[in-house]
C-alpha cells in the first residue's frame, strides 16, 4: 500500500470514533473592521463614473455567497442594472457536483428575486445570477451572453460600459481578464493576486465585446451592441464593520481580509472545525483527526518540515500554509454559507429582525466608533488581566 493511501486508511480508521466539535468558540475581541483609505476613495470614484455605467457586475465569492454581500456597494450603486457573479465556483463544490451547483444557482436566483432583504439591493432592472470559474470558458461564455443581451437591450450606439465591483479578493480582476480572453481572444489587462488589495484604483475601460460593425462595414454579431462592451475594474471594498463574529471568520478564511488581521491560528482552527464536520479524513495526509488546533498545526509543521530551532513546530507558519491549501481547494471544496431552503429562510428572518432592531448596516462613522470602543475594551481587558495576580 502506498504511504499516502496507508495514512488515509489509518486516519479513516481513527476517524470512526472521532466526534467533531459542535460549536466553534472564538474570542469576541477579534478585529472586525478592515475599512481602508482606498476603499473609501474607490466608492467615491465609482459614484463619479456611475452616470456612464449601464451595468454592474457584482462579484461575490461563491464559497460565501451571502456573507460576501456588501451593503455599501449595494446602496452606492443601487440605480443600475446588475448581474451578480458568484466567482470561484470551482472552489465551492467538487467538480462532479454539477447538479448541486445548478440547485444552488436556482435557489440564489429565487432568493435575489423574491426577498427584499436578500442583499440584492433591488435595483430598477433584473437581477441575474451566474456562477463562474475563470478556468472554465463555458461559464465565462454564459456571463458574456447575458452581458451582450443587456448591451443589445440598452440599444446605445456607444455600446455598454460595465463596472466590476465586489469585496476585496473576490476575483474581479481575474473575471475581467477571463471576459477579455473569451470575448476578444486577447490577453488579460488587469493585475491579479492571492491577497486582497491588489487593485488600488479604477481602471480605464477594457474591451470585452467587439463592436457590431467592423471598420470595413461588416457585421460581427447577430445582436447589435453598438461600439461593443467595455468593463472598468475597481478596487475591492470591504464593509466598515462586521457585526457577526462568524462572518468575520468566514471572510478571513476565504481571503477577503488581509492575512494577519485575524490570527492565522484562529483561522486555521475555524477551518479545522469546518473540515471536521464534513470529513476529517480530508487531512489524513497531514494529521490524525483532532479538534485541537495546536495538535493539528504541530502535525502539519512536522509533516511539511516547518520547524524552528531545536525542531519546535512553527505553528503560525503551518497555519498560514494549511489555510492557503484550503483556499486552493486542496483540503476539500465546500461553501461556508447555508444555501438550502431552510438556510435561506433562516437568513431572511435574521435580516428582518436585524432591520427591526435597528441593527441595519452601519454608517462609516458608526462603524469607526464601534471599532474604537471595541479596541478600548480590549486594551482595558488586557491591562486588567496584567494587574490580576491570580491570572
Ligand atoms: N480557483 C479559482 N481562483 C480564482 C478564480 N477567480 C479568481 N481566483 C483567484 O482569486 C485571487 C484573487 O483574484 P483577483 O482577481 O486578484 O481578485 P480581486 O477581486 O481583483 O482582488 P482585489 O483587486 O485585491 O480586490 C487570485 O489568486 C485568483 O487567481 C476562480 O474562478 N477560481
Ligand atoms: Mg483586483
Amino acid at each position: 500500500m502506498a504511504a499516502a493511501a496507508k495514512a488515509a486508511s489509518s486516519a479513516a480508521g481513527a476517524a470512526n470514533g472521532f466526534v467533531p466539535r459542535a460549536v466553534f468558540e472564538v474570542s469576541a475581541s477579534i478585529t472586525r473592521s478592515y475599512f481602508l483609505g482606498h476603499h473609501t476613495a474607490a466608492l467615491t470614484s465609482m459614484r463619479k463614473v456611475l452616470s456612464n455605467i449601464g451595468l454592474i457586475l457584482e462579484c461575490r465569492d461563491s464559497r460565501v455567497p451571502l456573507t460576501s454581500t456588501n451593503p455599501l456597494l449595494e446602496s452606492s450603486l443601487a440605480s443600475r442594472d446588475r448581474i451578480i457573479v458568484y466567482t470561484k465556483s470551482d472552489l465551492c463544490a467538487p467538480a462532479t457536483s454539477t447538479r448541486w451547483l445548478a440547485r444552488q444557482q436556482s435557489l440564489l436566483t429565487e432568493w435575489h428575486q423574491n426577498s427584499p432583504s436578500s442583499g440584492s439591493g433591488v435595483i430598477g432592472g433584473r437581477t441575474e445570477v451566474v456562477f463562474t470559474d475563470e478556468r472554465n470558458p463555458r461559464s465565462i461564455q454564459r456571463l458574456l451572453a447575458l452581458v451582450k443581451e443587456r448591451a443589445a437591450a440598452q440599444d446605445s450606439l456607444l455600446g455598454l460600459r460595465a463596472l466590476v465591483v465586489g469585496m476585496p479578493n473576490a476575483g474581479k480582476s481575474t473575471l475581467l481578464n477571463a471576459l477579455r480572453r473569451v470575448g476578444m481572444r486577447l490577453p488579460g489587462a488587469a493585475r491579479t493576486g492571492a491577497q486582497p488589495g491588489v487593485t488600488r484604483k479604477l481602471s480605464t475601460p477594457v474591451r470585452i465585446v467587439a463592436a457590431t460593425e467592423t471598420s470595413d462595414g461588416a457585421y460581427n454579431d447577430a445582436q447589435d451592441v453598438g461600439e461593443g462592451v467595455f468593463v472598468v475594474d475597481t478596487p475591492g471594498v470591504f464593509v466598515p464593520y462586521v457585526s457577526d463574529l462568524e462572518s468575520m471568520l468566514k471572510l478571513s478564511l476565504v481571503g477577503c481580509v488581509k492575512d494577519g488581521l485575524v490570527p492565522a491560528e484562529t483561522i486555521a482552527d475555524y477551518m479545522l472545525f469546518l473540515i471536521n464536520q464534513r470529513d476529517p479524513t480530508i487531512y489524513a495526509d497531514l494529521s490524525a483527526p483532532t479538534n485541537d488546533v495546536q495538535e493539528f498545526l504541530d502535525a502539519v509543521a512536522v509533516r511539511t518540515g516547518k520547524l524552528l530551532k531545536g525542531g519546535v513546530p512553527a505553528r503560525e507558519h503551518a497555519a498560514d500554509w494549511v489555510v492557503q491549501q484550503w483556499r486552493r481547494g486542496h483540503l476539500g471544496r465546500f461553501g461556508l454559507d447555508d444555501i438550502s431552503e431552510e438556510g435561506l429562510k433562516a437568513r431572511a428572518t435574521r435580516l428582518a429582525l436585524e432591520q427591526n432592531e435597528g441593527d441595519a448596516p452601519l454608517s462609516l462613522s458608526q462603524a469607526r466608533k464601534r471599532e474604537k470602543e471595541a479596541r478600548k475594551a480590549r486594551s482595558l481587558a488586557k491591562r486588567a488581566a496584567a494587574l490580576d495576580p491570580t491570572s
